[in-house]
């Protein structure tokens, strides 16, 4: 067989492979081995980040009523409230108002299962890794009691890993740096979800509005979306009706 008559290959076999470095070449290395989720989810992420033609729209929501209603209720509750289950219960509203975003497409890449529950999986920093426990029907859940589920399964998940089940069938995940820092990131979708959307830190900031400084208090939001299915005119109105439904919080609760 000839050079022109080979078979083609997929593209990443022509590329040159990562060089192997001997380090200590350079100055003292010590090796550590990753672990076994680090390895899972990097195999996950790889596959993700080179399959699904990822773009990043990014958002800021206002959320001065927000944050005075969470101190509000969870002063009323005697329970810790973040943003993060009002975060929830703005995207199931945002995913009820945009069902091409709770929908995941088929391995042919020709349909679109367009799912009519709503499963929200939360990323969680663990020591081992990164784990994305699914919080189930969030749509049927009050703001507390997601609070309360996250808060046990993000504490199981740092202290003995969770089940694959209990990290399986979610919609739409949300990763959430808002206790970190950061003003914007690209979040890598978690398939065969079709989008997932990032959070950093709230923080306040003078606009402009009518002639008059106000101050505002803005959440970020950054939100990835596989292009193959979603175009950029409708990640910018999800992201707005996420930003609306956070800015009045009595249309989550
Ligand atoms: N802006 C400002 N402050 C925020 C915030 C935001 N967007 N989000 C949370 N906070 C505040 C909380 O209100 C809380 O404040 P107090 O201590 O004063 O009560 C503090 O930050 C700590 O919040 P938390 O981390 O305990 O709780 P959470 O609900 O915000 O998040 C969890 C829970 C599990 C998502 C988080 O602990 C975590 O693991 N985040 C990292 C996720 C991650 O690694 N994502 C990257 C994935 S890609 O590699």
């Amino acid at each position: 067989m000839t050079a022109v008559e080979k078979p083609p290959v997929a593209w990443p076999a022509n590329l040159p492979s990562m060089p192997a470095v001997d380090f200590s070449q350079f100055g003292p290395v010590e090796t550590v081995d990753l672990s076994r989720y680090q390895l899972l989810t990097g195999a996950f992420l790889g596959r993700n980040w080179v399959q699904i033609p990822h773009v990043t729209h990014h958002d800021e929501a206002e959320i001065d009523a927000l944050d005075a209603y969470r101190r509000q209720l969870s002063q009323e509750l005697g329970i810790k409230l973040t943003p993060l289950p009002f975060l929830i219960k703005a995207l199931v509203n945002a995913l009820k108002a945009f069902p091409k975003f709770n929908a995941s497409l088929s391995v042919d890449g020709k349909r679109l299962m367009l799912k009519q529950y709503f499963h929200i999986g939360v990323a969680v920093d663990t020591d081992n890794g990164l784990l994305v426990p699914v919080i189930q029907d969030c749509d049927r859940k009050s703001v507390a009691e997601i609070a309360a589920e996250l808060a046990e399964k993000s504490a199981r998940a740092r202290s003995k890993g969770l089940p694959i089940t209990e990290m399986s069938g979610g919609c739409m995940t949300i990763s959430s740096l808002g206790s970190i820092g950061g003003t914007a990131f690209t979040p890598i979708i978690n398939a065969p979800e079709v989008a997932i959307l990032g959070v950093t830190k709230a923080a306040e900031r003078l606009a402009l509005v009518d002639g008059q400084v106000v101050l505002k208090h803005l959440l970020p939001l950054s939100l990835s979306y596989d292009h193959r299915v979603i175009n950029g005119a409708d990640a910018a109105r999800f992201c707005r009706f996420v930003a609306e439904q956070l800015a009045d919080p009595t249309l989550l609760v």
